[in-house]
């Protein structure tokens, strides 16, 4: 059973407490599009278990991780961004503009994307 927190948004969309377009769902694993999409593509990637940030993440998480980065593989498969690329990003703090303090990886696709992000 994953460790949730009830005062927490992304723990909510993973029980099912808060709505949410959800995509893709596994044991460990929710995906669903983002409220305010920068792309034609934007999904949340999440771990069901509440994981602050990146900077979080131990050994004990490789397993979570190969999920979400074939969950990412699978979306951009099924949204039709495989070919022409697409991008996983994940904010760590303030500077980087995390504004939701559960582990989310940003999957983008669909248009031209600049690099370095502003
Ligand atoms: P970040 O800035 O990296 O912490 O990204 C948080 C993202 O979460 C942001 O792109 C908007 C999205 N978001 C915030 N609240 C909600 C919500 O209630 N539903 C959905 N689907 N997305 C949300």
């Amino acid at each position: 059973m994953a460790e949730t927190y009830s005062e927490c948004l992304f723990c909510q969309i993973g029980q099912r407490e808060t709505p949410a377009e959800i995509v893709h769902a596994s044991d460990a694993v929710v995906a669903f599009r983002d409220i305010n999409p920068q792309a034609p593509t934007h999904i949340l990637i999440i771990p069901k278990d509440h994981i602050e940030s990146a900077a979080d993440l131990t050994k004990d998480h490789r397993g979570l991780l190969w999920d979400i980065f074939e969950t990412a593989a699978h979306l951009a498969k099924a949204e039709g961004v495989a070919q022409s690329g697409w991008r996983l990003v994940t904010n760590v703090g303030p500077n980087a503009g995390q504004s939701v303090p559960h582990l989310h990886f940003h999957l983008l696709g669909g248009r031209t994307m600049r690099w370095p992000p502003g």
